[in-house]
């Protein structure tokens, strides 16, 4: 073991989900190094303890495997459970810590971010319950971050990370593990696989886009070998260090492929994509597609007819800027809905203390409390399940859905690569006005109220303040604008706009005409466009 001096990187703060960088950010000397260790520092160390490591198969990934592997060794860690090749998705990295009762994981992934030596990469510690480490832990890791003066590491050489079974760095066991076969026994037992393998063999065709990212060989073990899905129903089911130059982000923008097989004359019944490290989904059906808000009100009015959650729902929660849709679900269901600010990690608490079992995020994020990450591959087969219980398509069940809750038309519309400070400019200026906003009218609307989301987590009683601005109009449209805290290339600014319509008239109109005048009215209070120049956004969901 040797102790290596170091000195403190600047902005090694963790973001909505772990440190994010360019990879050439993390393959400097020492960067990656400073920040395991200082979240080994955090967490009150390491020594005696077990984790799980494992990451979504892009640039860098084995080798900063490798590089964890000896600092745990050297921290006195007594068994590190890896993903063969250093893989695992981040909901079955939540899995396995749950299951093999471990004290923690890293996971490596920048997510949905592209990958490769010019791109991105992340790390992320995740605790024992197998969720995202909340603020109190990230905070306390920044904070190591900033007197960090060494960090030890184990001489040895590589560990043989292909081959599954044991062996040892020093005292610490090295247990390689297949990535996908725990996570796959584990939706066998949620999910009613009898009726699955009856929908494809009677016919029903889907296409699941991998995105050349992590989700690959899942779907491909659940979908074609244990449902019995045509050969080629996944397709990009390879997972490459540079997910083949693809963005792998899985909405209407970046899973353009998929998007327009779908829409197409030809297309399947059923259309799914993943991200990077497998916890994102986009689904859609034979010529619709399906807002993120939208899937999680449906799968909560649906949810009891999967077998996992026959006994009905204890409650659902969903982030602020995601639409309320579901909580009209909820309202029916008489179950509570609960609020949250962006990010995965409050949710966590809510679950834990049995308080709700399904989540879900306008960022393409939904999940269970199967583990206490959102998970791709679980909504695919959510909806599927619900396809076949119902035996109607993805369009008849949305129509139906809107018909019996109306519907909260919504997208997101984000600016990406902002210069930090034009972006920092513009929203301290909302900040400043936000007050004098009430009782405005801008392209015929009416402002009811405009605030700052604070959040209160009724578990226990933590503050997140600043958590996006919000202007709630006058007949329940809002828009609410806040920065992402998952880029690495200055500052994307996500504007989330949502119009209540009850029904039956006006269900099925375009969303982006139907929320052209929140969209108007944006632009008249904070000048998005006037003040950076863009004629508009990069990316809309
Ligand atoms: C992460 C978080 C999500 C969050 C999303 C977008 O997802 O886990 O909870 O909604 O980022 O965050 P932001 O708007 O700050 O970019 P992922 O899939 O990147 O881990």
């Amino acid at each position: 073991m040797t102790t290596h001096p170091t000195t403190p990187f600047d902005g090694q703060k963790p973001g909505t989900s772990g440190l994010r960088k360019k990879t050439a950010v993390f393959m400097q000397p020492n960067f990656l190094e400073n920040f395991v260790q200082a979240t080994f520092n955090a967490i009150g160390g390491v020594r005696g303890k077990t984790l799980v490591l494992g990451g979504d198969g892009r640039y860098f990934g084995t080798d900063a495997a490798q590089v964890i592997l000896k600092m745990a060794a050297a921290s006195g860690a007594a068994r590190v459970i890896v993903g063969q090749g250093a893989w695992l998705s981040t909901p079955a990295a939540s899995n396995l810590i749950r299951k093999r009762s471990a004290d923690g994981g890293i996971i490596l992934s920048a997510s949905h971010n592209p990958g490769g030596p010019n791109e991105d990469f992340g790390v992320k510690y995740n605790m024992a319950n197998g969720g995202p480490a909340p603020e109190s832990v990230t905070e306390a890791i920044f904070a190591r971050t900033k007197e960090i003066t060494e960090y030890a590491k184990f001489d040895a050489p590589d560990v043989n990370l292909t081959a599954i079974g044991e062996s040892h760095l020093g005292a610490m066991v090295v247990e390689v593990v297949d990535p996908v076969s725990a996570y796959a026994d584990m939706m066998e037992e949620i999910f009613d696989f009898k009726a699955l393998r009856g929908l494809f063999h009677e016919g029903f065709t889907m296409r699941m886009d991998s995105m050349c990212a992590i989700t690959g060989p899942y779907a491909v073990e659940i979908l074609e070998k244990r449902l019995g899905a045509a050969k080629g129903t996944v397709v990009h089911e390879t997972p490459l260090p540079d997910f083949g130059g693809m963005h792998p982000d899985p909405n209407p923008t970046w899973a353009h492929e998929l998007m327009v097989e779908m829409m197409g004359a030809s297309a399947p019944d059923f259309g799914a994509a993943s991200d990077g490290d497998g916890d994102r989904n986009m689904v859609l059906g034979r010529g619709v597609y399906v807002s993120p808000s939208d899937s999680l009100a449906v799968i909560a009015a649906n949810a009891h007819l999967v077998p996992g959650y026959a006994q009905g729902l204890k409650g659902v929660a969903r982030s602020m800027p995601t639409s309320a849709a579901v909580d009209r679900v909820a309202t029916a269901l008489g179950i509570d809905c609960y609020e949250t600010p962006t990010g995965w990690k409050f949710f966590g608490n809510l679950m834990d203390a049995g308080r709700v079992s399904l989540c879900g995020e306008e960022s393409f994020g939904t999940g269970s409390d199967h583990v206490r990450e959102k998970d791709g591959l679980w909504a695919v087969l959510m909806w599927l399940n619900i396809i076949a219980a119902r035996g109607q398509g993805v369009a008849e069940i949305l129509a139906e859905h809107f018909e019996r809750f109306g519907r909260n038309y919504y997208s997101r519309h984000d600016y990406e690569a902002l210069p930090v400070d034009q972006a920092n400019a513009m929203l301290n200026d909302l900040r400043d006005r936000l007050a004098s906003l009430k009782g405005t009218q801008n392209h015929g609307l009416i402002v009811e109220n405009a605030d700052e989301f604070a959040y209160t987590d009724p578990v226990d009683g933590s503050i997140s303040v600043q958590q996006g601005f919000r202007i709630l109009f006058e007949g329940g449209s809002r828009v609410v604008l806040r920065l992402s805290g998952t880029g690495t290339e200055g500052a994307t600014l996500r504007v989330y706009l949502e119009r209540y319509v009850p029904g039956p008239a006006g269900l099925n109109e375009d969303p982006q005409e139907a929320l052209g005048p929140i969209i108007r009215a944006t632009e008249e209070i904070v000048g998005i466009r006037a003040r950076t120049g863009r004629a508009g956004p990069d990316v809309i969901t």
